[in-house]
């Protein structure tokens, strides 16, 4: 690592291309050995930028010929590095270029670029993966026309597909077919797809507002064409909610989705041909969970979302991710609120914010939505661009409203269509549509730019003599790497005042006319300010940050009593939920600090009367109850503590949730029995909540390792139809010390190897497991039939699993560290990406003790110091060790 460091690319350095590219001609000669790629490129001056020579990305190619108009090009008329070929003298302002190269995707173990999955060709070029097929100008702000030819042997590739419409097809000779498609929109060549291979396909219709009359398909490896409904289903809700909710329509007649078992992340929105994890496509009840099927929702329809937020309008440069992650991913969440609960929804991407999002800000790795520099471009699909992206989205809705958002949203596409844009194009036509909204823009341009979670202090005070509230609200933002200096947002605070009759009171500031009671949006602009409300009757706890509307960390003078009051009568369901975690969080801390200082630890008897309350009043929303139940995590708990505790974490919370099954214990058995399955399976937000509430009640009974529990555990992991119940049931077995367990992981496995994704579920639930064997039962399991180190999906199963693991992960011997050194440093050679994925897990560890820190530290230098250390690695465990 030391010799030779990659260099960071900065965005201050964007400059346009000298020459564009605006038609592509692709052939693709399948064959095993070595594929042909034929590209003619149509290329135009860009008279806005001075004369420079045509500079084309190109990684890991054989160049066979170049040809420029007529005349074939010797080697001594362009030069080739391992990263580029430059052709110094181009003819005129428009020319006809020929490259033809040799790539060879049956060896690519990196899944980018062109690569076989189970024997199918398929690609990924998102970020920079074109470069790996043909020597590209591989920028997004290149935007051309496609037609690609893809020819291979018909038997064993029966479906050739790339983007757009299919031509024409027809017979090549000796055993092999060929396929011709032509995309008629200009797209970046991020967005290029080919798929070759031996799949089915199952087929629906759907006609868009306007009439158009588009196919659908999705295509899947023969056996599975009964896991493809769901997806199929959620994809038709999505291309109907984004006409009725943003007025976006389908642009083709056609829309594939191709499914593979072998891919670095979720799914992929190349222009018409969606490539997806299989993970985000299959589901039956037998083999997938509740969470598989709203995940497969989310995706199928962020996937589609795409076509008009990423693809139609693209990003200019990469330091843009956000600006169709963000957006597309708050599309996806506001999709997946209508469909479901919409409470519900919040909670869970609020959880998943704070459990990878803001401990992303609060470390080494921390940066801007708009990243200003990086090394692999790779390393920045990243909860702060993708999730916190999205809350900057919602901050945009919830200062304008619905109706001015969409008035935004709505001019943006009216400027940009057809444009590779930036963050600050879209915030001009947010700001440009909404002239009287009185929003700072450039106040609110800082949550792109200041990396870090703002934190939000305050107080309140009541005046009973002239009936008002005054509210004190401070921010501070602590300076994260490379940004030492933090100026304050505009945060909007979306609030309430509670009254003691536990009704919301009216919300007037000092100097307006009465306003009505309910909630309203404060915007905090400043260091410190203050609100002082008139007219108000009575004492309010106030709800602050209704909704969670600005994503930052509250710490707010609230009594305990406040906290339960607002649990109980808040009329935000977020906010009832989050006065349950506030509470749970500062008590499961406290015990935390009793067992450090060597006192014991006492669980209040509030507490679990609390939980008590929720519990007697789950069947009027199981699924609410099933969160509100939920401890926050180990990971989560963590973050708030200066030096975080693993193992008293640990023990607190095992602690509460054993008194809490203890106490509760009738009142469990009775909402598991109320909630067992009765009827239909369905995947109905009903269904999923009855479900999630019985198995948090079965959770809490083993918890207190009641023997009733245990048997009702055993009898769901055996009798159970659906994925949910028996792999919950299954995980609290294989976590405890049951004699039947061993028995039980072997039946699963014997019944479902051929299910790849399922058993993906079964190493995840052992390396999860919070048993003394963890990581002997991890290791052993490298060596599985099962398991392969070159499949991500069961990377991030047995590996992150264990890494999300806080007590085995970060053993006090640092035997979890060496443990994931020798992971990182074999899939380094294998698959950068994933690899770095996993390195990502060590950038916390100066939040562990001294003795954790050393070991991390000696791992750490291990993997800086492997030779050939990709690009994508050596930029996390750098940044870690600085
Ligand atoms: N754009 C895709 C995610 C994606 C990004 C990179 C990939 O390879 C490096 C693959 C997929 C999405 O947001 O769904
Ligand atoms: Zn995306």
């Amino acid at each position: 690592m030391d010799k030779g460091s990659p260099k960071a690319i900065l965005l201050k350095d964007y400059a346009a291309p000298a020459w564009w590219i605006e038609t592509v001609d692709l052939s693709f000669d399948l064959r095993d050995g070595g594929t042909l790629v034929t590209s003619r490129l149509g290329v135009r001056r860009n008279l806005d930028v001075v004369r420079a020579p045509l500079v084309l990305d190109g990684q890991e190619l054989e160049l066979v010929s170049v040809t420029v108009g007529d005349r074939p090009l010797g080697p001594d008329d362009y030069a080739i590095t391992p990263d580029h070929l430059t052709i110094p003298d181009l003819p005129g302002d428009q020319v006809a270029i020929e490259i033809v190269t040799r790539i060879h995707p049956e060896k690519n173990t990196a899944l980018e670029g062109l690569y076989k999955s189970s024997g199918n060709y398929c690609t990924q070029c998102e970020a920079e993966g074109f470069r790996k097929i043909t020597y590209f100008q591989d920028r997004p702000d290149v935007m051309a026309k496609y037609r690609v030819r893809v020819e291979g042997d018909r038997a064993a590739y029966p479906v050739l597909l790339s983007n757009g419409n299919l031509v024409d097809q027809g017979d090549a000779g000796d055993g092999r077919h060929w396929a011709l498609w032509e995309d008629p929109w200009p797209k970046p060549c991020y967005l290029f797809a080919l798929v070759a291979g031996n799949l089915v396909h199952i087929e629906d219709r759907f006609r868009t507002r306007s009439g158009r009359d588009v196919t659908l398909r999705i295509y899947v490896e023969p056996g599975n064409e009964d896991k493809c409904a769901h997806a199929m289903e959620s994809l038709i809700k999505s291309m109907k909610w984004d006409e009725d909710v943003y007025g976006l329509e389908y642009d083709l007649d056609i829309f594939n989705i191709v499914a593979v078992g072998d891919f670095n992340m979720g799914a992929m929105e190349n222009k018409s041909l969606n490539v997806f994890n299989t993970k985000y496509i299959l589901a039956r009840p037998d083999t997938a969970t509740d969470t598989d099927f709203l995940g497969i929702e989310a995706v199928v329809a962020h996937e589609y979302f795409h076509n008009w937020t990423g693809n139609r309008v693209t990003c200019r440069d990469w330091f843009q991710l956000s600006l169709k992650e963000g957006l597309t991913v708050f599309r996806d969440q506001q999709f997946s609120a209508d469909m479901n609960s919409a409470p519900v929804k919040r909670i869970q991407d609020v959880t998943r914010l704070r459990q990878v999002q803001f401990a992303e800000d609060a470390g080494p790795t921390a940066h801007p939505v708009r990243p200003d520099s990086y090394i692999e471009i790779n390393n920045f699909y990243t909860p702060t661009v993708y999730e916190k992206g999205a809350e900057v989205l919602r901050m945009y809705h919830t200062l304008l409203g619905a109706a001015g958002y969409r008035r935004g949203i709505d001019l943006y596409f009216a400027r940009h269509d057809g444009q590779a844009v930036t963050t600050d194009d879209f915030l001009a036509a947010m700001r440009d549509a909404n002239p009287d909204a009185g929003v700072d823009w450039e106040q609110f341009r800082r949550w792109y730019a200041q990396a870090g979670t703002p934190g939000v202090s305050g107080e309140g005070s009541y005046d009973p003599a002239t009936h008002t509230y005054r509210l004190t609200l401070r921010q501070f933002l602590a300076p994260t790497p490379g940004q030492p200096v933090k100026l304050p947002m505009l945060i909007p605070v979306s609030l309430g005042l509670v009254g003691p009759d536990g009704k919301d009171q009216a919300l007037t500031l000092a100097g307006e006319d009465s306003a009505t009671a309910g909630t309203r949006v404060l915007a905090l602009n400043a260091a410190e300010q203050s609100f002082t409300f008139t007219e108000v009757p009575a004492p309010p706890v106030p709800s602050l940050f209704r909704g969670f509307s600005a994503p930052i960390k509250l710490s707010f003078d609230y009594s305990d009593a406040d906290l339960t009051f607002l649990m109980a009568n808040d009329s935000d369901p977020f906010n009832r939920w989050e006065a349950g975690q506030t509470l749970a969080s500062r008590l499961l801390l406290g015990l935390v600090a009793d067992r450090a200082a060597g006192r014991d630890m006492a669980v209040p008897k509030g507490f679990i009367d609390a939980m008590g309350a929720t519990l007697s009043r789950a069947s009027e929303d199981p699924a609410f109850a099933s969160l509100a139940l939920t401890l926050p995590s180990e990971n989560y708990l963590g973050q708030l503590m200066e030096v975080i505790d693993v193992d008293g974490i640990h023990a607190a919370r095992n602690l509460v949730r054993a008194a809490i099954g203890r106490t509760h214990r009738d009142a469990l058995l009775a909402a598991y029995r109320a909630n067992a399955e009765q009827g239909e399976f369905s995947v109905s937000p009903d269904a999923i909540g009855r479900r999630a509430l019985k198995n948090a009640a079965l959770a809490y009974l083993l918890a207190a390792d009641d023997a009733d529990g245990k048997a009702l555990a055993l009898a769901q992991y055996r009798t159970a139809t659906g994925m949910t119940d028996v792999i919950t049931a299954l995980a609290l077995i294989a976590d405890s010390d049951m004699p039947e367990r061993a028995d039980a992981l072997a039946t699963f496995a014997a019944k479902w190897k051929d299910e790849a994704l399922v058993m993906d579920k079964w190493f995840m639930i052992q390396a999860t497991s919070s048993r003394p064997d963890t990581l002997a039962n991890v290791t052993a399991l490298l060596s599985h039939p099962g398991f392969n180190i070159r499949n991500p999906n069961k990377v991030y199963s047995l590996v992150g699993g264990f890494t999300g693991n806080a007590v085995a992960f970060h053993a006090a011997d640092g035997s979890g560290y060496e443990f994931l050194a020798d992971r990182v440093i074999e899939l380094n050679k294998l698959n950068p990406q994933v690899a770095s994925r996993m390195a990502k897990s060590f950038a916390r560890w100066r939040k562990y003790d001294g003795e954790r820190q050393a070991a991390a530290k000696v791992a750490l230098e291990r993997v800086a110091h492997t030779p050939d250390l990709s690009r994508d690695v050596y930029e996390i465990i750098a940044r870690s060790l600085e």
